[in-house]
């Protein structure tokens, strides 16, 4: 890189221009600030690169409002192929690359699955040369840091930028004004309707990019813009000298706030307007973006917008792009509705990413018409032109209309002016494809029924894989070659060695020493450990009641009940590891952290018990914590209520690093188990139409209680002084939501339903254990399978079916 200076030097240079210390004097976080000033100059022509090439060819916009990235220093080198030189260079100095890695803030701009997609589908288009902007926001504070407490959950700010970020780059050139509030109203200026809009307040938005180095040797970055809001205009001093403190500084803190904190609801919408004000600031600035740069490369053919840019909604979060950008067309460029109109219609494209009824974006007209006055008007519009067109198609059916209404009684339902807009809609599994189109979006599907595709979701084998678990990273590539890197699929090159016994026992030997490594973490973070030889049984996600833990919970309870009854014969000793964080607001879920922790308590103070099981909750699960923990899995617990979990992306990390998985037939659990075969994948419970079937039925989950003592001794433990130092009502409400129901159905989420099934099927994964050869075996074709989870094959089928983009 540098002619007249070795990698030692420049880091030593850094240390002694930022922080005036000499590297023996030098902290740990100082080293990795200086380590990534330096490797700032190699992403540079990267960046440079992407940015002078996306010119001229069509662009994809990737609008997300959340990117869950996870930490960029090993990432990076590795994908430049620079790792090795800064190991030596910084073990020249007497640090060890690893600890300078974990110095790295672990940016948690996400909240969970949908954030993290975002991130992987980043580095995939880096690696394939796609000519891609991400487009998101630059909270201060990303998803709460979560700390235990007595077993309960707290929230602590996460101030990941505190620091500040060393891969972003500031462009103050690329600013534009956001405009909230104020009032439009139209007039005819020289025959010309105009819309005039006035009494509003701007912010200023300004983006700032990250690189995202891609492996595959590419020589392209992908572009993260992240939009952070600033005051319009500079302090209003004349305002602030007349005595006005408070008017003075009202600019200020519209701006400051309004990219504080990402929300941490994930799946639940509360309707706040500083939540629309995130969604509006972000779509208004990447659309005003979009077509300055069009402008700004000499184009001057607006009609010719689609040629050069595609924009990607992802769920509904950033759906006033389309509005935003037909205000742009029509208020800014003088376009037609007609023509404004049918330029955005080839340029949108929607992914949905959840069907829970609670988490479907609706937002009341009235905050609506208050906050983004002009965009109310366009969608209303909008509105009013669909539905006079579908009533002309079906006169007199009131019924389709409020159904497929964008603007419905006081809400404005964002999912229909998706379906409409977009030309493509997409699910992010099979089963969730079938779903939308089945149930969610029926009346558009008959309407339109091109419209809809399903693609599934995919990780990034480069992070999950190759980077997080070096160890077996390199013993695939011992057996069979490292083409796998470049095209993962090859992975199933693997499948013969599953039945080599000597390659089965290196496959073992590498999940044993991923164990110790997670132990010492454990040890490490929160003074726990496990024993190495038992099984490393992991649930790890987002903490809600679809997902089930409490499935998990009250299987727990009933192994307790077997070992405290001497049933216990041929257990195999096993650890529990729980991580998932609930949203704040969601008493129920925090509830069930809190049982988890006390059932962790029950375990270990029964002698019998600890021995063969133990219950770890690992705090503050993150991107981080995931690349330690998921290689170190023998079973991935995937026990979402058929037909709630639209994908799942945790339980292809799981796959493809050899764990085992016992899941229910939902989202991509089922194309993985399609793929591995059920030998070596254990299924359980009812499947999507079943449950929806039983839920028709009306279902008695009271009777399935008490006709079941098995589950009733296990579901009587929450209540009978066992838990909590002998509370008898912390977890009553737990109990009665399963069996009596509160706001209507009891056990909503099937749990009792299900739970014959899963105990049965645990009692095969024990058996399957025991067999350590026939584990392994299972371990690897498990592996071996799991290239078709790379979110480079998503990519390619998006651009293929959705983008039609040429690589750079
Ligand atoms: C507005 C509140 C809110 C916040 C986040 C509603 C919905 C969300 C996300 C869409 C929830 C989410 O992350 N969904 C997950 O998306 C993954 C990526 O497609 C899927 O694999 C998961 O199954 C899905 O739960």
């Amino acid at each position: 890189m540098d002619k007249f200076f070795s990698l030692k030097d420049r880091i030593e240079m850094a240390l002694k221009s930022e922080y005036a210390v000499s590297p023996g004097k030098a902290t740990k976080q100082q080293v990795f600030d200086a380590t990534a000033h330096t490797i700032r100059d190699h992403l540079m022509p990267y960046y440079m690169k992407s940015v002078d090439d996306h010119h001229g060819k069509k662009n994809l916009f990737y609008m997300c409002m959340e990117f869950l990235l996870g930490r960029t220093l090993n990432n990076a080198l590795m994908n430049m192929g620079l790792f090795d030189e800064y190991k030596e260079a910084l073990d020249e100095m007497g640090f060890d690359i690893d600890d300078i890695i974990c110095e790295e803030p672990d940016p948690g701009l996400g909240n969970g699955g949908l954030g993290r997609l975002a991130a992987c589908f980043l580095d995939s288009v880096a690696s394939l040369d796609l000519p891609v902007v991400g487009c998101g926001i630059r909270y201060q504070n990303g998803l709460f840091k979560q700390v235990i407490e007595d077993g309960y959950q707290k929230e602590a700010p996460d101030t990941w930028l505190s620091r500040g970020f060393p891969w972003e780059i500031k462009r103050e050139d690329r600013k534009v004004e956001v405009r909230f509030g104020g009032f439009v109203y139209e007039e005819w200026i020289d025959g010309k309707l105009s819309v005039m809009h006035t009494g509003y307040d701007s912010v200023t938005a300004i983006p700032y990019d990250v690189p995202i180095i891609g492996g595959n040797n590419s020589s392209t970055a992908g572009i993260l813009k992240l939009w952070s809001a600033e005051p319009y205009e500079n302090f209003d001093l004349a305002t602030f000298n007349k005595g006005e403190y408070r008017k003075s500084l009202k600019n200020e803190n519209n701006a400051s706030i309004l990219c504080r904190v990402l929300y941490p609801a994930d799946n639940h919408t509360n309707g706040q307007e500083l939540r629309l004000k995130q969604q509006y600031f972000l779509c208004s600035a990447s659309m005003q973006y979009l077509v300055n740069r069009f402008l700004s490369l000499g184009n001057d053919d607006l009609y010719k917008l689609p040629a050069y840019a595609a924009v990607h909604i992802n769920d509904t979060h950033p759906t006033l792009a389309i509005p935003e950008l037909m205000r742009i067309l029509m208020d800014e460029h003088d376009f037609a509705w007609n023509e404004a109109w049918s330029i955005c219609k080839k340029m949108f494209s929607y992914t949905n990413h959840t069907i829970l009824g609670e988490a479907l974006e609706t937002w009341p007209k009235k905050l609506m018409q208050e906050i983004i006055p002009r965009i109310f008007k366009i969608i209303s519009e909008i509105n009013e032109r669909f539905c006079t067109d579908v009533w002309n198609k079906n006169p007199g059916d009131w019924s389709v209309i409020n159904r497929i209404s964008i603007i419905h009684e006081d809400k404005v339902r964002m999912a229909n002016l998706c379906a409409l807009a977009c030309h493509t809609v997409n699910g992010v599994s099979q089963l969730h494809s079938k779903i939308l189109k089945d149930d969610v979006f029926s009346d558009f599907n008959k309407l339109y029924p091109n419209k809809f595709t399903g693609i599934t979701n995919g990780i990034t084998h480069r992070r999950w894989l190759q980077y997080a678990n070096p160890a077996l990273s390199e013993l695939i590539t011992e057996a069979i070659g490292d083409s796998w890197i470049s095209d993962p699929e090859r992975l199933e090159d693997l499948k013969p060695f599953a039945d080599d016994s000597s390659f089965r026992e290196k496959f073992i030997a590498v999940k044993r020493t991923n164990k110790e490594k997670l132990n010492k973490y454990l040890q490490n973070k929160q003074g726990v450990s496990f024993d190495i030889d038992s099984m490393v049984d992991v649930q790890a996600k987002r903490l809600h009641e679809y997902k089930r833990q409490l499935l998990n919970a009250l299987h727990i309870l009933h192994l307790y009940n077997r070992i405290v009854t001497g049933d216990y014969k041929n257990m195999v000793p096993r650890t529990f590891i729980f991580a998932a964080k609930a949203a704040p607001g969601y008493d129920m879920a925090k509830l069930i952290i809190k049982l988890i922790n006390e059932i962790s308590v029950l375990v270990n103070a029964n002698p019998l018990a600890r021995d063969l099981i133990k219950v770890i909750f690992l705090e503050n699960y993150s991107v981080s914590s995931a690349e330690i923990l998921i290689p170190a899995t023998d079973l991935s617990e995937q026990l979402s209520t058929a037909g709630f979990e639209a994908s799942g992306t945790g339980n292809m990390k799981f796959m493809m690093n050899g764990a085992l998985t016992i899941g229910t037939m939902d989202g991509a659990n089922i194309e993985i188990s399609n793929r591995v075969g059920t030998d070596d994948f254990f299924v359980f419970g009812l499947k999507a139409d079943e449950v929806k079937e039983r839920k028709t039925q009306g279902y008695a989950s009271y009777n399935i209680c008490t006709q079941n003592p098995i589950l009733m001794a296990a579901v009587n433990r929450l209540t009978d002084g066992s838990l909590a130092n002998g509370n008898l009502s912390l977890f009553s409400e737990i109990k009665s939501n399963l069996i009596l129901g509160s706001h209507g159905a009891a056990d909503s989420y099937m749990v009792l339903c299900d739970f014959n099934s899963y105990r049965l099927t645990q009692l095969k994964v024990n058996e399957a254990y025991a067999d350590s050869h026939r584990w392994g075996k299972s371990a690897i074709i498990n592996t071996a399978m799991s290239g078709f989870f790379s979110s480079d094959r998503t990519i390619r089928e998006y651009n293929e079916r959705i983008w039609n983009l040429d690589r750079l």
